[in-house]
């Protein structure tokens, strides 16, 4: 749960930069001295941009959390092992998860645009 918050703090540190294009994310068994992360846990990006998630180390995917994502987003999880990409087209903040390590805290975030109206839904 300590990890949860600690991204949740750098989400809001974040929220004010604002760096925009497609982005890659790798996903990862260890990081530094963190096991089972994302090489980032928060990308900004415009409407519209893509980012690419790769398959680093195999064992992971990308889940949008449900209740996570923007009013009017669909369901989104992808295969285990696979590289995935996303298009990113509904502004809002998206937290999404590895499914099989999210109890170990494999979250991260992606700020579309400059609408940050759903902040509140993800804090719960
Ligand atoms: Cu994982």
């Amino acid at each position: 749960m300590r990890k949860i918050f600690y991204s949740l703090f750098i989400l809001f540190l974040s929220i004010q930069s604002a760096s925009s294009a497609d982005q890659t994310i790798e996903m990862l068994n260890k990081l530094d001295k963190e096991h089972m992360v994302y090489s980032q846990k928060i990308v900004n990006i415009s409407v519209g941009d893509t980012v690419f998630w790769k398959a680093t180390t195999k064992g992971h995917n990308v889940e949008f959390i449900k209740g996570g994502v923007p009013d009017g987003v669909e369901k989104f999880r992808s295969k285990i092992n696979k590289d995935v990409e996303y298009k990113f087209v509904i502004p809002g903040i998206y937290a999404y998860w590895c499914t099989p390590h999210k109890g170990m805290g494999m979250i991260g975030f992606v700020v579309v645009g400059q609408d940050k109206s759903n902040i509140e839904a993800i804090k719960k």
